[in-house]
């Protein structure tokens, strides 16, 4: 999930706190005997891009390493140089494993905590600091900029293969440079890809122009479905079972859905249940920063931030009265 909250950088000599911490980092990725490299689950393209780029800053460093997450949805990530590599399934022989954009150690590889040492290097605030070294910083508008300063730390120019992952990563989190999170640095950062031959076309005709026909006619649904409420502060819409099923099902749902309701105007908090096979509902919230929807999502058990959180709960006794009850407490929550 990422974060569109995060306020401007303040600059010190570096655009990170803890050169030291980098340099440990980038000593025990170089001397590692095999690197782990982990994402989490339903990867974005923040979470891909930072994955591929360190696969390309360890091949060129000849550290021998494999690539896994879990549930790589239906966005165009396979038109990226080495995403072939990416497994379902950690390897066994890892000495070292980093966590790339994932917050908690459950959203990495469901039921595998690893043996080996772990580096976790993201930019989310609520990240749990599973590793023995952490590199969390909330300040960086995407975990692929922080991949950049670290090749950078390392004497690296980026090769056009990394160049074009690490572009992917930085437009995504940033909405396109849309988002309250996105600044002069990470235009700068973004520059300085492109210098390198990272291609903004490729990379937003793979964020962007590469959906399953199902996935479109799913967004269909979903605007389509869509109520406002709360005197137009309020946008929500539903995705049935029975009626994504004849689209591949919600695995077939493109990520970040949520969004497009509130680019309704005047609304400021948006909600989107989806069925699932599991006779659970999962919920997505969405605000432009006038309220605070983990708080929100918290009252059922959910979490995330002021701007993005999300819940999962039983459908009992029966949708329909689920979705109401969250609805009508999300009316109140804006009154
Ligand atoms: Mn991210």
């Amino acid at each position: 999930m990422h974060d569109d909250c995060n306020g401007p950088m303040s600059h010190t000599t570096y655009p990170y706190t803890n050169p030291q911490l980098l340099d440990e980092i980038i000593g025990q990725l170089r001397g590692a005997r095999f690197v782990q490299i982990i994402g989490h689950v339903n990867p974005d393209g923040d979470c891909v891009g930072s994955m591929l780029a360190m696969h390309h800053l360890l091949a060129m460093w000849g550290v021998p390493h494999a690539l896994a997450a879990q549930k790589i949805g239906p966005g165009g990530y396979d038109q990226l140089a080495g995403f072939e590599l990416i497994g379902a399934a950690p390897s066994a022989n890892a000495g070292l494993v980093v966590y790339l954009d994932t917050a908690t150690i459950e959203r990495g590889i469901e039921g595998w905590t690893p043996v080996a040492p772990i580096i976790n290097i993201d930019h989310h605030a609520g990240n749990t600091r599973f590793g023995a070294l952490n590199w969390i910083e909330p300040r960086f508008a995407a975990t692929g900029e922080m991949v950049y300063h670290l090749a950078a730390r390392a004497g690296v120019e980026p090769t056009v293969e990394m160049a074009n992952n690490l572009l992917l990563a930085i437009t995504t989190d940033t909405g396109s440079f849309r988002y309250s999170n996105t600044g002069a640095d990470q235009h700068r950062v973004a520059a300085n890809l492109i210098e390198a031959g990272a291609s903004p076309q490729l990379i937003a005709g793979i964020a962007y122009d590469s959906q399953p026909l199902e996935s479109l006619r799913i967004t269909g649904h979903v605007l389509s479905n869509m109520r406002i409420e709360a005197g137009g502060r309020l946008a929500w819409s539903e995705l049935r079972l029975e009626e994504v099923r004849p689209f591949g099902g919600p695995a077939n749902a493109p990520e970040n859905l949520v969004s497009l309701l509130r680019s309704v105007r005047g609304v400021r908090v948006c909600l989107l249940f989806h069925e699932l096979e599991s006779g659970r509902v999962r919920v997505n919230f969405r605000s432009d920063g006038s309220y605070d929807v983990s708080r929100l999502a918290a009252q059922w058990g959910g979490g995330g931030h002021e701007c993005a959180a999300g819940l999962m709960v039983r459908n009992s006794p029966a949708y329909d009265q689920t979705r109401d009850e969250i609805l009508a407490a999300a009316i109140k929550f804006l009154q």
